[in-house]
């Protein structure tokens, strides 16, 4: 494995949750900390048992640290479940499982929430306790939620949508409920600035990516800029998550092709996988814009940092700025 920092470049990566952890984690094998920020969705943020929960942040964190559940895709290695056990046996809720470390997490992110602290404040404090170097950046601080239209069921918050009912429920469509007063955090549109390359990680467009674009200011600081994003789609399916499901019920051919077409008017560059490779040709030509054809698949563990260094150099050439 590549630990030894061999490239240069302020980047930033636009992330959701298990996905943009694993590619951020790839990214910070090879880059010295100070050149890399994470900006991550709080769009799946809620409140749940009086306690504000925040998966995407957390397992960007808790995966930079390398501390996360190895398969899981949330929560911590080596959990306890004492906690839920004990609301189970008292007829609470346990749809949502809150191990007892990660309990932890949300206790003392609730409790500094209500002294007045800011969430990205907060988090910078984790990174430090957590021994993160990189910056992590929640992409706001005001509350914006990511609402999902069924069919089945109407409007429901994402976390009933996605972990209560499963994914099981037809998507009509999606609502980004407080984005558009949300300002961005401080610190997120300078990143974007600074950057000499924007990635955006293999996480859902629609629930991971979407929600950080409606932030007002975020589209308009990409303008411009080397953006290069990662399709999450490979060979029509998704390796996590329920991404392809959500472009079937909203009528589009799952597809890197689909993806690229939903980011159009960001995009320099975009790359998809090699069981991919017979599309990167319509996407050049529809999209006029270059595209990388490589392994993305990011198991095991060491091969994320192959994907990030193949991502970040194409992202760099495009930009001018490598070698
Ligand atoms: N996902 C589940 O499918 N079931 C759970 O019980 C669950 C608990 C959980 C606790 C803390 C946390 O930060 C995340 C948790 N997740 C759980 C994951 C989460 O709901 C989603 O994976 C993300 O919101 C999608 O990015």
């Amino acid at each position: 494995m590549d630990t030894v920092p061999r490239l240069r470049g302020k980047t930033v990566v636009l992330s959701g949750g298990v996905g943009g952890a694993r590619f951020a984690w790839g990214l910070a094998r090879l880059l010295p900390p100070e050149d890399l920020t994470i900006i991550v969705n709080v769009g799946d943020d809620f409140r749940h048992f009086g306690l504000y929960i925040c998966p995407d942040l957390d397992i960007v964190c808790y995966t930079l640290a390398d501390m996360e559940h190895p398969e899981q895709g949330w929560g911590l290695a080596d959990e306890t479940w004492h906690a839920m056990a004990m609301v189970e046996r008292l007829h609470g809720p346990t749809w949502f499982r809150l191990g007892d470390g990660d309990l932890g997490t949300h206790l003392e992110r609730t409790r500094r929430l209500e002294q007045g602290h800011s969430l990205s404040a907060i988090t910078e404090d984790f990174c430090r306790a957590w021994g993160i170097p990189q910056r992590i950046l929640p992409v706001t601080n005001d509350p914006v939620r990511t609402v999902v239209l069924t069919r089945e069921y109407g409007p429901l918050p994402f976390q009933e949508y996605f972990v209560k009912y499963r994914t099981q429920p037809t998507v009509r469509g999606f609502h980004f409920r407080g984005a558009e007063q949300a300002y961005p955090a401080p610190g997120v549109i300078p990143a974007i600035n600074e950057a000499l390359v924007v990635l955006i990680a293999p996480s859902n467009p629609w629930v991971s990516i979407d929600p950080i674009l409606a932030v007002p200011g975020i589209r308009e600081a990409l303008a411009g800029k080397t953006v290069v994003a990662v399709s999450p789609i490979i060979g029509g399916q998704t390796v996590k998550g329920p991404a392809a499901k959500m472009y079937r019920e909203m009528g589009i051919e799952p597809s890197a092709l689909a993806v690229a077409r939903h980011y159009r008017d960001l995009l320099q560059g975009f790359v998809v996988d090699l069981r991919d490779a017979a599309l990167a040709s319509v996407i050049q030509q529809e999209l006029g814009i270059p595209v990388l054809i490589t392994d993305t698949w990011m198991q095991p563990k060491p091969k994320r940092a192959q994907v990030a260094r193949s991502v970040w150099e194409f992202a760099h050439t495009l930009a001018r700025t490598y070698p």
